[in-house]
């Protein structure tokens, strides 16, 4: 068994505030550390559950470009939607805080004056791209490019999405800045790293010897991997203008790096959270426990612990669980194609439900490996067993008791065999599933739970009360009761996963307390105690309702598959003067006659009235245009390009046309009926 701790400090990963939460949310992080905090409350330990949003990093700053709005708008408009989402879903925070606000900005602030001073970063000077037309360094996302792995026109500067490759800005060939289109240039800045080479002995003494036996496997793997292949320095400030400013002279327009501000946001929400936040943060009896989506992992096992060990005084994460992906039918869940289940939406197509979604998130939860979350088996796990088997339990006994005994909970009047066997039993549940809980088994503790109603069905089907009470009374009192203190302790057992459920057990069973070391005891309901009313904890969940979803979804597979519209345009070029551009003889020409031209695919060649002469000229547009289609058209012609060869035809000047980013083509056509052909275009 590992010590015994004080108290403890949870914290749970600070989404981005850019974007709503979906399922794989509350299946990687918030919903398994609301079970391990309900269940350390109520077995009266002394916790702090914290969250919040991550309000900076370069993605909000882009997606605020995009929507022609500020940061603080998208940040304000996220934050509010996130942390209503999940407190209707039960994620019970001590607090949800942001990394917006004062208290935020002034701890890590601090902390990196700390390091500063204390000469724990080294300075180095290194070129990066700028963009001298908006006057600002680019992050890598704000650079496009070709990648050079595989020839996408639209690669970021940190990522190709068509091929996967992570790249570094200068290996993109023809490097734009998305914020002018125009090509950057390279300029020398100077930034602050952490120099985490210097923290690897110690990290390999503290994870990979300390934390062998107690982390999950695929934590402590990518742990050892990253450790492996040798640690770098780590830039921990960045050229941005939104962000927490470096509180270092010198240092204007320079904001310290996402991932070093919002780790330390989890302090800073103590810190508002209780005056005695010291006590959560350095004292070692306290136990500090990360949870996480496994992306975030190196984050926090190498780089905010290398950050909290430079500082000095603060304790360090016992333990980092973290999840796999879910994914969403068959496919990585994706914010960008919208293939999630929002949260928001899920509330209002499902009123009343979030602990359906609690239990199925947690019934298939991706402790050990990527898992799959599907409408189909969200209806099954719905019907076939919180309905079926807890739903039934507890509508069965209750329906029963107010039957035979006017709503009052019987006396046990003579034990038998089964009977003694089902409290053994009864008494030995809590223990197990605490231990799951305790050792971060979500999953099996909730199977555990759902095994202790299933014990209880079959206690009563095998009993047969509904027969016995014609012939005698006194035996199903006993038969009642028991069943009743089953359906007692889940009330308890079950408080950490379904929380609403809980509540509703609680009502009708007339139990005021919520103590875990309550559940298993045998007479936890006294005899005389009056029962609620019958009500169905859960409803059958129809095909029509999940058919909506799958078609949703559907939807939205189709829409995926249409091109994209927002290509970027491509970069201003060089300028010219007046005179480069009067050599160039452009007119206004009408078509004669056209027709496609053999064996292509993508020429036509063209009879055109220049007003000038009758010429020929091929034309690359076979794909956009019919030949009929455009026999009459007025059309701008540059009539002095040198003739050329296109496929045996001599070609003579160029229909000048319009072309989208996504490649389609328009004619650029003289407005007005009186304009003759061979009139000049300047
Ligand atoms: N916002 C990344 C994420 O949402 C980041 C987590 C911060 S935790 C300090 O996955
Ligand atoms: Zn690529």
């Amino acid at each position: 068994m590992s010590k015994e701790f004080k108290r403890y400090t949870v914290t749970s990963a600070l989404p981005y505030a850019n974007g709503p939460v979906h399922v794989g949310h509350l299946a990687g992080v918030y919903v398994p550390a609301d079970i391990y905090v309900r269940y350390l409350r109520m077995k009266g330990r002394d916790v702090i559950f914290i969250g919040g949003s991550d309000e900076h990093g370069v993605p909000i700053t882009i997606k605020a470009r995009e929507a022609g709005i500020t940061p603080k708008q998208i940040v304000d408009r996220y934050h509010t939607m996130i942390r209503d989402a999940f407190s209707e879903f039960g994620i019970s925070f001590d607090i949800y805080s942001r990394t917006s606000n004062a208290m935020h900005h002034q701890t890590s602030s601090a902390f990196f004056e700390k390091l500063y001073r204390e000469g724990k970063f080294i300075e180095k000077t290194s070129d990066q791209f700028y963009d001298t037309e908006a006057g600002q360094f680019l992050a890598d996302r704000y650079i496009t490019g070709t990648c050079p792995r595989c020839g996408n026109e639209r690669a970021y500067g940190d990522q190709c999405e068509a091929c996967g490759s992570s790249l570094s800005p200068e290996e993109l060939i023809q490097p734009r800045s998305t914020l002018s289109g125009s090509a950057p240039v390279l300029k020398t800045t100077r930034h602050w790293y952490l120099p985490l080479q210097e923290y690897e002995p110690w990290l390999r003494e503290w994870i990979l010897e300390g934390h062998k036996n107690d982390w999950r496997a695929n934590v402590y793997g990518q742990c050892k991997s990253w450790i492996d292949q040798g640690l770098q320095p780590r830039a921990v400030t960045r050229d941005l203008d939104w962000g927490v400013k470096v509180p270092v002279e010198g240092a204007e327009g320079k904001v310290l790096y996402v991932w070093f501000d919002a780790p330390i946001g989890y302090i800073s929400a103590t810190r508002e959270l209780t005056d005695n936040w010291e006590t959560y943060w350095k004292d070692p009896e306290s136990r500090l426990i990360h949870f996480i989506g496994k992306d975030n992992i190196v984050f926090h096992c190498i780089i905010f612990p290398a950050m909290l060990k430079a500082e000095g005084s603060y304790i360090l994460p016992d333990n980092v669980p973290s999840n796999e992906f879910l994914n969403l039918e068959g496919e990585k869940i994706s914010t960008s194609r919208n293939w999630a289940v929002w949260l928001h939406e899920y509330l209002q197509e499902f009123p009343g439900k979030q602990d359906v979604l609690r239990y199925v998130l947690t019934a298939n939860a991706p402790e050990t490996k990527d898992n799959d979350f599907t409408w189909k088996d969200f209806q099954a796990r719905n019907n076939n067993e919180l309905l079926a088997i807890l739903g039934n339990l507890v509508n069965r006994t209750v329906v029963l008791t107010h039957k035979f005994f006017g709503g009052v909970v019987p006396e046990v009047t003579e034990l038998t065999e089964d009977d003694r066997l089902l409290l053994g039993q009864l008494e030995d549940f809590p223990g197990k599933i605490a231990e799951n809980i305790e050792h971060f088994r979500f999953r099996e503790g909730l199977n555990q739970m759902m095994n202790l109603a299933r014990l209880g069905n079959k206690y009563l089907t095998d009993q047969e009360p509904w027969k016995k009470i014609k012939t005698d009374e006194e035996r199903v009192k006993t038969i009642l009761n028991l069943s009743l203190q089953v359906c007692a302790s889940l009330t308890l057992v079950s408080a950490p996963f379904l929380p609403f459920t809980s509540q509703s057990m609680h009502r009708l069973l007339n139990i005021s307390e919520n103590r875990w070391d309550d559940a298993g005891n045998q007479s936890l309901l006294k005899p005389g105690t009056v029962l609620g009313d019958p009500v169905f904890l859960f409803e059958k969940i129809e095909d029509d309702a999940i058919q909506f979803q799958i078609d949703k979804l559907e939807k939205t597979r189709q829409q995926n598959l249409q091109p994209k519209a927002a290509i970027p345009l491509e970069p201003a070029r060089e300028p010219v003067n007046y005179d480069d551009f009067l050599k160039m003889d452009i007119r206004t020409a009408t078509i004669l006659a056209a027709e496609a031209v053999p064996k292509t695919q993508k020429l036509l060649k063209l009879t055109v009235d220049t007003g000038l002469d009758t010429r020929t000229i091929v034309s690359g547009i076979a794909e956009y245009f019919k030949p009929e289609e455009i026999i009459g058209k007025k059309v701008a012609v540059l009539v002095n390009l040198e003739p050329r060869q296109l496929r045996g035809i001599t070609s003579n000047g160029m229909i000048l046309m319009a072309q989208n980013p996504d490649g389609t083509l328009f004619f650029v056509t003289p407005e007005g009926a009186d304009v003759v052909s061979g009139a000049t275009i300047r």
